[in-house]
C-alpha cells in the first residue's frame, strides 16, 4: 500500500474533500456547467481521479464491470466481509458540486482517519463511487448500483442516449465487456452493509437549524414519458371549436398534477415539456412531457398516479385528444437497516447532538438499489442556499462538512463495535 501522503488533522480531511469536489467540477462535458454522465469520457477521468485519491489513503483500487470505481482496505483476513462507504460520481445536467461527489470524498477521508488512528476494524472497509445514480444519459437510473446489487437487467443494454448510442455500445467504448457485467454483482455474505453520506438536497435541516440528520427511508420514485396527441393546425385559421390542441390539454394535466400531489402529500415534478411540430404559428399536434413522482410510501405514490391518469383521460376525452403513458424508471421506497441506522445516529451523537434528527429522503439514492443485496443507512448533511440542489448554486459549509466527517467516522466505528459484539 502506498505510504500515507495525508496529514491526519481533521481540518485537513475536510479541506481535501472539498478540494477534490472542486477538482471534479472541472471534469464536465459542458463549458461553464457541470455534467458528467454514465460511461462518458468524463466518467473515466473522474474514476481515475477518485482511484488516485483512494490509493493515497491506502485503498487497493479497481473499476468493476459496471464502471463503478472501487477501493478496499483489507480486513483481519483476506476476503473479510466489507462495510462499503460511498455515493455516486455522476451528475445531472448543470449540476452542483456536491450531490454524490462529497459522499465519495468523505468516505475516502474516513478511511484515512481510521488508518491514521491505527484502529483495527473487524471487517474490510471499501469505498465506492457509483457510476450512474442519476440516469442522466440513458433515462433509467441506478445502473451502477443495480449491477453491484446483482440486479442487472439485460434489457438495459438497449437503452440509448440522445445520440442513439446504446448502453452496450457506450460500455464497449468505455472499455467494459457487457458479457462480464455479472462480475460486478456482490454476494450478501461478502458485505457488512453500505453507509452513504449525502447532502439533504432540501431545506429541512436549514429549517430545523441542524447540520446533520439520520435518514429513515428513501422515497420510492416512478418516472414516466407522457404523450398527449391531438391534431396540428393553422394558428389563425383553426377555430377553437375545431382545435385538438395537445399542448393546452397537457397544460391542464400538468397543473392538476401539482394539485393532486399537494393534496396527497406526494412529490410530483414535470421537468421536461416538448410541443410538436413546435412552430409558433401551428397548433401543437403532440405534447410530450416527463413526470417524476415520489412519496414516502409506494402506495401513496401509486394512488396519486392513478388519480393523475384518470384526470388525464377525462381531459383528453373532452378535448378529443389521445393519452399515452410510458413508465421508464421505477425504484420503490426502501427503509434503512435499523442496526446501521442506529450506528449513524450514534455517529451524530458523537458530534455532541444528543437527539439526532430523523427524516425520510425525498431524493433518490444508490441505497435504493444496494438494499437488494445488503443493509444500508444514510447520513444527511445540510446544504445551504435554501437547500437548492441539482443546480450550480448547491453549497455546503465546511463546518457542516466537518461535522458530517466526524459523524461518518464515528458511525463506522459504531458499526465495528456492533459487529464485534454480534
Ligand atoms: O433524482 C433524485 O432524487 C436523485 O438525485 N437522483
Ligand atoms: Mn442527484
Ligand atoms: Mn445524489
Amino acid at each position: 500500500m502506498s505510504p500515507h501522503q495525508h496529514s491526519p488533522t481533521p481540518a485537513a480531511g475536510v479541506e481535501r474533500a472539498l478540494a477534490h469536489c472542486a477538482e471534479l467540477t472541472r471534469i464536465s462535458s459542458l463549458e461553464g456547467a457541470i455534467e458528467r454522465v454514465h460511461l462518458s469520457p468524463e466518467h473515466k477521468i473522474a474514476n481515475a481521479l477518485a482511484a488516485a485519491w483512494m490509493q493515497e489513503v491506502g485503498l487497493e483500487t479497481w473499476q468493476d464491470e459496471a464502471g463503478n470505481q472501487c477501493g478496499r482496505l483489507e480486513g483481519p483476513e483476506p476476503g473479510s466481509p466489507a462495510l462499503v462507504l460511498g455515493s455516486h460520481l455522476d451528475t445531472v445536467t448543470d449540476a452542483g458540486a456536491f450531490d454524490g461527489m462529497l459522499g465519495v470524498m468523505l468516505a475516502i477521508e474516513v478511511v484515512d482517519r481510521i488508518r491514521h488512528s491505527g484502529r483495527a476494524l473487524p471487517f474490510a472497509l471499501e469505498v465506492i463511487g457509483f457510476s450512474d445514480e442519476e440516469g442522466t444519459r440513458f433515462g433509467n437510473a441506478l445502473l451502477g448500483s443495480r449491477a453491484f446489487a446483482g440486479e442487472w437487467d439485460d434489457a438495459w443494454w438497449d437503452l440509448d442516449d440522445r445520440k442513439g448510442v446504446t448502453v452496450r455500445q457506450a460500455a464497449r467504448t468505455f472499455g467494459l465487456d457487457p458479457a462480464a457485467i455479472g462480475g460486478a454483482a456482490r454476494r450478501p455474505d461478502d458485505l457488512v452493509g453500505y453507509l452513504e453520506t449525502h447532502i439533504e438536497q432540501g431545506p429541512h435541516l436549514i429549517d430545523a437549524d441542524r447540520p446533520l440528520a439520520v435518514v429513515s427511508s428513501i422515497a420510492g420514485a416512478r418516472r414516466f414519458a407522457l404523450t398527449v396527441t391531438g391534431r396540428a393546425g393553422h394558428a389563425g385559421g383553426t377555430p377553437y371549436a375545431r382545435r385538438r390542441d395537445a399542448l393546452v390539454g397537457a397544460s391542464e394535466i400538468i397543473v392538476e398534477i401539482e394539485r393532486i400531489a399537494k393534496r396527497t402529500g406526494t412529490v410530483a415534478t414535470v421537468g421536461r415539456v416538448r410541443a410538436f411540430p413546435g412552430g409558433v404559428n401551428v397548433v401543437p399536434g403532440v405534447a410530450r412531457f416527463s413526470l417524476d413522482l415520489r412519496a414516502e410510501f409506494d402506495a401513496d405514490r401509486d394512488a396519486a398516479f392513478d388519480e393523475i391518469e384518470d384526470f388525464a383521460r377525462r381531459v383528453c376525452a373532452e378535448r378529443g385528444l389521445a393519452w399515452e403513458a410510458e413508465e421508464f424508471y421505477r425504484a420503490d421506497a426502501v427503509v434503512c437497516d435499523p442496526v446501521l441506522r442506529d450506528a449513524v445516529a450514534d455517529g451524530i451523537r458523537a458530534t455532541g447532538d444528543p437527539d439526532p434528527m430523523v427524516m425520510w429522503s425525498r431524493a433518490g439514492h444508490d441505497g435504493m438499489a444496494v438494499a437488494a443485496v445488503t443493509g444500508f443507512a444514510m447520513l444527511f448533511l445540510r446544504c445551504g442556499n435554501d437547500g437548492i440542489s441539482h443546480h450550480p448554486d448547491e453549497i455546503v459549509s465546511s463546518a457542516d462538512v466537518a461535522a458530517a466527517l466526524d459523524a461518518f467516522e464515528a458511525a463506522v466505528l459504531a458499526v465495528a463495535d456492533g459487529y464485534r459484539a454480534r
